[in-house]
């Protein structure tokens, strides 16, 4: 009996997929159907009353790709038997009697900044830690929530659901909330595993939470309309994944040992380990560690530290000068290439400050914290390039050593995944400043963890997927980098 393929819709902040995996002889084989690029977009795109600042992800334009990407999809594989969605985290739309409210706000939307001060007039950040286990961030939904009590809109809603969950609810007009996603909102009580009722009740969505849902459950059956216009000949079930991206990213990551750190690298540095416990101590806390849930009852200990978005926002600054000036776009790898050539920098920028969260001037901002940090501005695009990697190398090798000692361990290695893992100036310095072995990729660890949990979902499956990292590791190529000659961190 073959197993029947299942189609992975994976948001990033940056691009979407949809992708179709299967399992012949015991590998995992993917397939790319449609890939969409995806990004902040003006508020006032949307609503022309809007603030000029605000910023939203075009989500009917996302649906649409998915759709197209879908059609593809089932064009190519008509038994597809279950599709999966999972995303960013924090952002949520908003419904009331069946429809949306208005658009997706982007988590990099200006406008918690003031709701940050509102909130921590009512839970201190440390309280907010004992609570919910997470690390500060000013975008968590806590705090979009609280700059949501300013405006009607939340007042009028009946129902919340996160992006994936929001998907998923077009998909099947059911409305679950999926628990690892559920995980980042800093509603979740870390002690209980449920909602923590005083903050629902505080942040005004004590009513509008859909029904937990955990990975491998299965929200419903793909609405009839739907699946004429996708031409499924078959039933489909949409199942719950990790729909947390960094959640499905791990879960696939194929870690050497418990004592193997992790850095699931695309727009964010997701750098941390995997645990069965949170880490709660006021160690954590200053640390600035969070405590995500991940699949089967992990908990990952990390830090978000920014990533690829230092270079796409380089990029696409220096390809809107050039657009204007008439000249011919800048290539990431010419400039990557060049940068690997050029000695180490002696200043570096701290990614995980929150003045590099916001978009826009990328080169610009980066190039006055060089300078704020007494060093001397970059000369050429490549020479700021190297500082980028540099300064994550430096960033992920120290945070991935933190991480170990708040679960207590040594560092052994480093796995690094997703997009970011095919820097192979970044990975190599990683290995060099952490003093560990660096094993990288697969790239699209999350379409992988993704496609694994629908597998192992699946009723007629004759593979269980029992151990999914192992058919991770049978599945896919790794590139493996040693430390060579640099100092080690302090
Ligand atoms: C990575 C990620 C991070 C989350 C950030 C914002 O794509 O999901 O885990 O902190 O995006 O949602």
């Amino acid at each position: 009996q073959t197993q029947r393929p299942v189609a992975a819709i994976d948001l990033g902040a940056t691009s979407g997929r949809v992708m179709i995996g299967e399992l012949v002889d015991g590998q995992i084989q993917l397939t790319l159907v449609h890939r969409f690029a995806n990004g902040p977009v003006a508020l006032t795109e949307f609503e022309t009353d809007a603030s000029s600042q605000s910023l939203a992800w075009d989500i009917d334009g996302l649906w649409s790709q998915i759709k197209l990407g879908l059609k593809k999809a089932f064009e190519l594989r008509a038994d597809i038997a279950s599709i999966g969605v999972d995303s960013w985290a924090v952002d949520y739309a908003l419904l009331k009697d069946g429809r949306r409210l208005g658009q997706v706000r982007h988590y990099r939307d200006p406008r918690n900044e003031l709701a940050v001060p509102e909130l921590e007039k009512k839970f201190s950040r440390a309280e907010l830690f004992e609570l919910n286990g997470l690390q500060f961030l000013p975008f968590n939904t806590v705090y979009q929530l609280e700059a949501e009590q300013q405006a009607q809109r939340l007042a009028s809603a009946d129902q919340l659901l996160l992006v994936p969950d929001y998907i998923n609810w077009l998909l099947t007009g059911q409305a679950r909330c999926e628990w690892t996603n559920a995980s980042t909102t800093g509603l979740l009580n870390q002690r209980s595993g449920t909602w923590d009722q005083e903050l629902v009740r505080v942040l005004g969505v004590a009513d509008k939470l859909a029904q937990i849902v955990h990975p491998g459950e299965t929200v419903g059956s793909l609405v009839p309309e739907l699946a004429q216009e996708f031409g499924a000949t078959n039933a489909v079930q949409v199942v719950a994944v990790a729909s947390h991206d960094t959640a499905s990213a791990v879960a696939a990551t194929p870690l050497t040992s418990k004592k193997s750190a992790y850095i699931s690298c695309g727009t964010w540095g997701l750098v941390g380990v995997e645990l069965t416990e949170p880490v709660l101590t006021s160690q954590a806390q200053r640390a600035g560690f969070t405590n995500e849930l991940g699949l089967d009852g992990t908990v990952r200990v990390l830090k978000n530290v920014t990533g690829t978005f230092l270079l796409s926002e380089s990029l696409s600054y220096w390809n809107q000068e050039a657009k204007q000036a008439g000249d011919a776009e800048v290539q990431l790898n010419d400039l990557l290439a060049e940068a690997q050539k050029l000695p180490v920098p002696q200043v570096l920028i701290d990614p995980q400050a929150e003045q590099f969260l916001a978009p826009g001037r990328m080169p610009v901002r980066i190039s006055e914290a060089i300078i704020d940090a007494g060093g001397i501005a970059p000369e050429s695009k490549a020479e700021l390039i190297r500082i980028i990697i540099e300064s994550l190398a430096s960033s992920f090798a120290s945070q991935a050593h933190e991480a170990a000692r708040l679960g207590g361990f040594d560092l052994e290695d480093i796995h690094i995944v997703g997009g970011g893992s095919q820097g192979e100036l970044l990975c190599q310095r990683i290995a060099d400043l952490a003093r560990v072995h660096v094993t990288a990729g697969p790239v699209e660890c999350t379409a992988l963890g993704n496609v694994l949990v629908q597998l192992r979902a699946l009723p007629e499956g004759t593979h269980r997927v029992d151990d999914l990292r192992v058919v991770v590791r049978r599945s896919t190529g790794l590139r493996h980098y040693q430390p060579v000659g640099a100092l080690k961190l302090a």
